[in-house]
């Protein structure tokens, strides 16, 4: 999967793309991040990204020309699957779209800032539109992040054991089960016995029993789903 993410602060990628599961992933070849600095195809004499909105109000609005330049010069390369926009008022994420989004050959993540950008790109050129939750953040780029994440640790060969995406919570509409490890008494608090009986089939129920609780306590509306 190549993914290109289109962005005012490119740095601030580094810390999240070359540590653990995202490093490992790109070192196997699994997963190519390109980082493009929405200012390099800025064309007025400042490098202005962003300028006034026509009507008045606060803020500023990022122009259509640098995004639109940017867009069109990686789509001359490849097709892309989507373009993705982060917004806060776009759909909020959430694990069926990162397995479907985990599927694609080539997405553009694009970083919105400011009072957001000019509407003609978001009709024209964005394909999806994705939020991360119902709070704002001070633009795109931390969503964008989390969304490479989830998307990444699904592709195939990325995760040493293959079927553990499987078992994450919200997998199955469905909160993992507890864990623990060594020690099995750690200052007087124990484990469940039944993870040490070493009866398989009993621990399997367990877990699912556990799973169901969790859900019922912690994300009641996932059941109603
Ligand atoms: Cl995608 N962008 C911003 N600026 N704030 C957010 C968000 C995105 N998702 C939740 N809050």
């Amino acid at each position: 999967m190549r993914i290109d993410i289109i962005t005012i602060f490119p740095e601030m990628f580094a810390g999240w793309f070359d540590h653990s599961i995202v490093k490992r992933a790109r070192k196997k070849g699994l997963a190519e991040i390109h980082l493009h600095n929405l200012r390099d195809f800025a064309t007025s004499k400042h490098r202005n990204v962003d300028d006034y909105p026509f009507g008045g109000g606060s803020g500023m609005v990022m122009m259509a020309q640098p995004i639109a330049d940017c867009i069109d010069h990686l789509k001359k390369e490849r097709n892309y699957d989507e373009v993705i926009f982060l917004t806060p008022d776009g759909e909020i994420f959430n694990q069926p779209m990162t397995n479907k989004l985990s599927l694609a050959e080539n997405l553009i993540m694009l970083c919105g800032h400011y009072k957001g950008v000019d509407e003609r790109i978001r009709e024209h050129y964005v394909t999806m539109e994705v939020s991360i939750g119902n709070y704002v953040l001070s633009g795109g780029e931390l969503a964008a992040a989390v969304i490479c994440n989830s998307i990444i640790r699904l592709i195939p060969g990325v995760l040493s054991d293959e079927t553990s995406a499987l078992d994450d919570s919200f997998q199955d509409n469905l909160i993992s089960p507890p864990v623990y490890t060594r020690p099995a008494n750690f200052n007087g608090l124990k484990v469940p016995d039944v993870l040490l009986s070493g009866n398989e089939a009993l621990i399997r129920q367990w877990r699912s029993v556990q799973a169901l609780l969790r859900t019922r306590k912690r994300r009641p509306g996932m059941l109603e789903d």
